[in-house]
This record gives structure tokens, sequence and C-alpha cells, in this order.
């Protein structure tokens, strides 16, 4: 098992390797507080092209947008499109915008800490292949830990 000082070296290690056209990922990370979902959070950049699908471990995640409504309820809405990125704006998935929600995780193989496979499948530029840090959620707000 790789620990956590280790997981950002192996993501931009691998973000180094990916062909020129390719969209570039970057601050990368999976919220995994136990049980069975986790959401990737991540931003894409330097590319035009569309994100079909992202698999973690073996799960297909879905594509969802977190939304407030007037009373202050927070919902998980699914993206209708495929999300897309250009050379001038980047996919930025962060917490309380867009995540990819990944369910039926086995919980015994994913603890904060750890690194996960994760695959980007793009329209144009096809399958991307990463590894990404588990992360406790409230690390993955982005505090001064995160
Ligand atoms: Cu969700």
């Amino acid at each position: 098992m790789i620990r956590a000082v280790a997981a950002v070296g192996v993501v931009l290690a691998v973000v180094a390797c990916v062909p020129d056209r390719s969209p570039e990922i970057v601050s990368a990370r999976l919220s995994y507080g136990g049980g069975d979902q986790a959401a990737l959070y991540f931003v894409a950049q330097g590319s035009d092209d569309r994100l079909l699908e992202v698999i973690v471990g073996e799960a297909a995640g879905e594509f969802h947008r977190t939304e407030t409504d007037a009373d202050g309820r927070t919902t998980m809405q699914p993206l209708t499109d495929p999300p897309r990125l250009t050379t001038r704006s980047p996919l930025v998935f962060e917490p309380g915008g867009l995540h990819v929600m990944v369910v039926g995780l086995d919980p015994a193989t994913f603890s904060p800490g750890e690194v996960v496979d994760v695959t980007f499948v793009w329209e144009r530029s096809g399958r991307q292949r990463l590894r990404i840090p588990v992360v406790d959620p409230s690390a993955a707000l982005g505090g001064p830990d995160g």
C-alpha cells in the first residue's frame, strides 16, 4: 500500500506522461468517508474534449451536480450531457459543484491515504488511467490540510 505522502507525487508523475493533446488532470482526489460510496473531484485542462465516463476501481461513476434550493436544502442532480472542457475553459469538479459519484465500492479496498486506479474515458482522447489518492471528506473540501 502507498501512503498519502507519496500519493501526490504519483498523480503528478502520471500526468507528465500523458500525450500533449489529452486533457491534463490536476488536483484529483477521491473523497471517501466509509461505506460503499465516494465522490471524485478533479480539474481537467488543456484540451478540447468531452468526458464520457469515469471508472473507479471496478465501479462506473455518475456525473452529479450539487444544487442548493431556496430553503437551503442540498440535492444532487445527474448531468444530462457529458461534461466538456476546452483549452480556454477547464472542467472543474469540486465540492459544492460537480462530482463523480461512485457507488458499489468494496469498503475493504478503500481507505484514506491509499491510492486507487481511476480511468477517464474521453470522447476524443480515449482512455486515460491515473492513480488518484483517497482522502478523508474533510480533506477533500480543500482546507488547510487539503
Ligand atoms: Cu452525487
